[in-house]
């Protein structure tokens, strides 16, 4: 290789390099399950056939992951090099190739995570850096490996040693800051570890969680009636998410009540667990979403213990505080009825994850998270809706959230195509603390038809649905709507997610061929 090129090799690796760094360490400041490198990685096993991807575990063992990701890395730096000898040509054609690796980054991070606010932002952010890097980088390599080439070094003797080393120290100094940065993002993601290590040695008195018989339909391509936890939808505004040893864990009850009291999570577990299939969706959930997830919930009855601190008769609302700050308010008639509210301490058989709340969380059958679900709750202030605004409602969003009737269509997807005959087309329903009891689907203009429903454990899960269409050929559209144990039926007014909840009917297209 000609010194240009190495040069140009060099600055392509170390701009990449940073990039990578820096989404290294916000991925690791947010508590992302995975970095976009990852993510990477992640993908090309789910892209590998299941054969190899087993016949290579069985060579390698264990250390397939590390494996992969050193392989992944050194992908990413062999088309790094090549941008950046290219960069020494065509800046414009070198960008584009770091642009399209961003693609890649960003295109893994949409398959391994659940989108939230800030999902994309380290593939994001760290492609723009290895941009700018690379931007500043390559004048310096032009320079030096036109100072290095024998004729010139020998034409400008004294440019030769300055170039070089300017080079260096720019693409050295860079190099570390990647280190440091990917280092920095290790680091926090091991400021887990402590916690971690508290939540696996906690044997709560759960058993595994088994789907009552007839809540899964058997139709491939609808959700399961439970989500796994590393599916579970996830939702909230903390930037790192709170590190909460269970023995350190207070809850404050205070304000309209006749004793303040604090209940630490031994206090809390003493009380007994009771437990409820519940799902919990997102207010922000567009028609047809996927901000809705469910799960089987341990925790203690949020009305049992406000009752132990004697809740004033005037008194309607309760202001829940999270450890890192974030605020929602609650109708007390929904925490002290008799419905599954509950302080969680446990979700699908095992102990909280940090991301959904550890070590205790509120969730609230009927209402949206954004009014009830508050993850690392510490603090309750028992007082009236009159007197404070929350988080959300101080940014447009109603006080009341009860969540609204919703059907959604799984299978097939819009856009798809499908064979002529007999399609299956499936998802879920729910209408939360009240129940599903009828689904019902239309093809264009066609009546209303009656789709087969999944089992309910209780009236505040989604159901499955599932209707038969013999489908012949051409472009379809199809609509769900749902009815709930009221006899109200979903109404197709669209209305936005703002300010309490997305409404109309789920509409898709396929192609019948
Ligand atoms: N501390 C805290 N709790 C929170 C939030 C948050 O931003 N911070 N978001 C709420 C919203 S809007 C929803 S929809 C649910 C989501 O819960 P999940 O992330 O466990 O799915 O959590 C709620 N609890
Ligand atoms: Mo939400």
């Amino acid at each position: 290789m000609g010194m240009a090129r190495r040069y140009g090799a060099v600055s392509g690796v170390v701009a990449a390099a940073g990039g990578l760094g820096a989404s290294e360490l916000l991925s690791g400041l947010f508590h992302q399950r995975v970095s976009p490198l990852v993510a990477v990685s992640e993908s090309i096993i789910g892209l590998t056939p299941g054969s190899v991807v087993e016949f290579v575990i069985s060579i390698v063992g264990r250390s397939d992951k590390p494996l992969l990701i050193s392989l992944t890395l050194v992908g990413l730096a062999v088309v790094s090099a090549a941008a950046g000898v290219l960069a020494l040509r065509s800046r414009v054609a070198a960008q584009v190739v770091f642009v399209a690796m961003g693609i890649v980054l960003v295109a893994a991070v949409h398959a391994r995570l659940m989108p939230s606010t800030l999902t994309y932002v380290p593939a994001v952010i760290g492609v723009v850096i290895a941009m700018v890097a690379l931007a500043w980088l390559t004048p310096f390599a032009s320079v030096a490996a036109q100072a290095t080439h024998p004729t010139t070094a020998s034409a400008r003797p004294r440019r030769q040693q300055p170039a070089r080393r300017d080079f260096l120290l720019l693409a050295g100094s860079a190099a570390l800051i990647a280190v440091v940065a990917g280092g920095a993002g290790r680091v926090f993601a091991q400021g887990r570890a402590a916690v971690e290590a508290a939540r696996g040695k906690l044997r709560l008195p759960i058993s595994k969680p088994t789907p009552p018989p007839g809540v899964d339909l058997g139709v491939p391509g609808i959700v399961p009636f439970v989500t796994p936890q590393a599916s579970f939808y996830r939702i909230d505004t903390a930037l790192a998410e709170p590190q909460i040893l269970p023995t350190d864990w207070r809850l404050t009850i205070h304000g309209m009540v006749e004793h303040e009291i604090t209940v630490t999570y031994r206090d809390l577990l003493a009380r007994g667990l009771t437990e409820a299939w519940l799902t919990l969706c997102c207010v922000s959930n567009v028609v047809g979403g996927s901000l809705i997830s469910n799960a089987r919930w341990s925790g203690v009855r949020i009305a049992d213990v406000l009752k132990d601190a004697g809740v004033h008769v005037d008194a309607d609302a309760v202001l829940a505080t999270s450890s890192d700050g974030w605020t929602c308010g609650t109708p007390l008639g929904a925490l002290t009825d008799d419905r599954n509210a509950m302080f969680a301490v446990a979700m699908n058989g095992e102990p909280l994850t940090p991301e959904h709340g550890f070590p205790v969380r509120m969730v609230v059958p009927g209402l949206y998270g954004y009014v009830s679900a508050c993850k690392w709750v510490t603090d309750l202030n028992v007082t009236r809706f009159d007197d404070f605004s929350a988080f959300w409602t101080q940014r447009g969003w109603s006080a009341q959230g009860p969540v609204k009737t919703e059907s959604r269509i799984d299978v097939p997807q819009n856009g798809q195509s499908v064979p002529a005959g007999d399609v299956a087309i499936g998802g879920v329903a729910w209408a939360q603390h009240t129940g599903i009891s009828k689904v019902e689907v239309h093809v264009d203009d066609g009546p209303w038809q009656v789709a087969k429903l999944g089992s309910d454990p209780s009236v505040d899960t989604w159901r499955q649905w599932v209707h038969i269409w013999h489908a012949r050929p051409g472009t379809h559209r199809i609509q769900v709507r749902a009815t709930d144990a009221d006899g109200r039926t979903q109404t197709p007014v669209v209305a936005d997610v703002l300010p309490n909840g997305a409404t109309g009917w789920h509409t898709i297209t396929v192609h019948v061929g």
